[in-house]
């Protein structure tokens, strides 16, 4: 295909309420939108960087100033652009995985609706239904998170996943455990907020029969990992720390991992959430797909790479209800009933197979969109 334009919208959404972890509280979702026009068809994608580089070194602004200064440029030139040479043409970029996931994701969803293929068909989905776990930030106090936890439950979500910081871990692991019972699905999240010196604190989780617990220490520290893996039960998840399919291998190898989160902005596209997951089912490594607060725009590739065969464990894959009154597209994500409560069912149409509200990308514009042409 003949790339003819980008554009980039950049909006704000009002969370329906804030979500704190160790890094950040947001009340308004800020991302990048990124709308291809091509020889074909059109194809919308989101960016998952936040508003400030908290989570990762990515941010809205800067992603936005990658595409536009470099990104964009060198695939408006070529002659051929598709989702399988977006990467080797962004390769002299080092990095911005997130501003190149988000091209590439755009242009996969116009080459996908050109042949009529779903991102599920495309990708290699293997199931109608995905298992949706829920991502509870860190609360004022224990009655709130309490509270909020049950809503959830009574949603039908099949997983709780906490985040933690030290000085809320334990305690509220312990209160969740009571309140939803020995069996359900409970995993925390510490987003790198501690350190080596915290291992025989962090074996004191073990007793709470958790799933997991998710990148504990920063991103570049596979071998406090590895120390913690070997000292404590509870399995260890990489998240922050798995940026491409060699960070994985090598993380599996040396015994830091027994689980992956895949998160397909963090690792620079689709189709090296694809390898990572090839890599993993291969190592008999169970992965689930992780959740950057997407509209239904991300929301709906999330889902279809969710279906894959090797995501075995409920993804933060939720409803769209669980971050925004209103969503960005016309198909927003509601949660299944009967036989398939808790679980988000695997959109069908062409490419992401949901349709962009442009009045709510109008209305909830920052700035005024700017399309790049070659
Ligand atoms: O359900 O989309 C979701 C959010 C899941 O907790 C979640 N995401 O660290 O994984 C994370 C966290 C996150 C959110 C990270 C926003 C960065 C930004």
């Amino acid at each position: 295909m003949k790339l003819e334009s980008i554009t980039l919208h950049r909006v704000a959404m009002p969370l329906v309420r804030p979500f704190e972890t160790s890094f950040a509280r947001q009340t308004t979702r800020v991302l990048l939108l990124v709308h291809v026009r091509t020889s074909e068809a059109e194809g919308w994608a989101e960016c998952v960087a936040m508003e400030g580089p908290l989570y990762s070194s990515e941010y809205v602004e800067g992603a936005e100033h990658v595409i536009r200064s470099y990104l964009a440029p060198a695939l408006l030139k070529a002659t051929d652009v598709t989702a399988e040479t977006v990467g080797p043409l962004t390769a002299f970029v080092v990095g911005h995985r997130m501003a190149k996931a988000a091209l590439e994701a755009a242009v996969l969803d116009a080459q996908l609706r050109a042949s009529g293929v779903s991102f599920g068909g495309y990708l290699g989905a293997v199931t109608d239904w995905v298992d949706c776990g829920v991502s509870v930030g860190i609360s004022p106090d224990l009655d709130t998170l309490l509270d909020e936890v049950s809503g959830y439950v009574d949603e039908g979500y099949r997983r709780i996943k906490l985040k933690i910081k030290p000085g809320w871990d334990l305690i509220p692991v312990y209160a969740v455990r009571e309140l939803i019972g020995p069996d359900m699905l409970l995993q925390v999240d510490a987003n790198t907020a501690y350190s080596a010196a915290d291992i025989a604190h962090l074996g004191r989780l073990d007793p709470f029969n958790l799933v997991l617990i998710e990148q504990p220490f920063v991103e570049e520290d596979i071998a406090t990992h590895v120390a913690l893996a070997r000292a404590i039960e509870t399995p260890v998840c990489l998240d922050e720390s798995i940026v491409s399919v060699g960070v994985a291998l090598d993380a599996i190898e040396r015994g830091a991992t027994s689980v992956i989160n895949i998160k397909p902005g963090r690792v620079g596209g689709y189709l090296e959430s694809v390898r990572i997951h090839d890599l993993c089912v291969a190592h008999e490594v169970p992965v689930w797909c992780g959740g950057m607060l997407e509209t239904g725009v991300g929301r709906a590739a999330n889902v279809a790479l969710a279906a894959l065969p090797g995501f075995i464990l409920p993804g933060d894959t939720s409803a769209s209800s669980r971050y925004f009154a209103e969503d960005l597209v016309e198909e927003p994500f509601v949660l299944g009933t009967g036989e398939h409560a808790g679980q988000l069912a695997v959109p069908t149409g062409p490419g992401t197979g949901v349709t962009v509200r442009e009045d709510l990308v109008r209305d909830w514009a920052l700035v005024a969109p700017v399309t790049l042409r070659g």
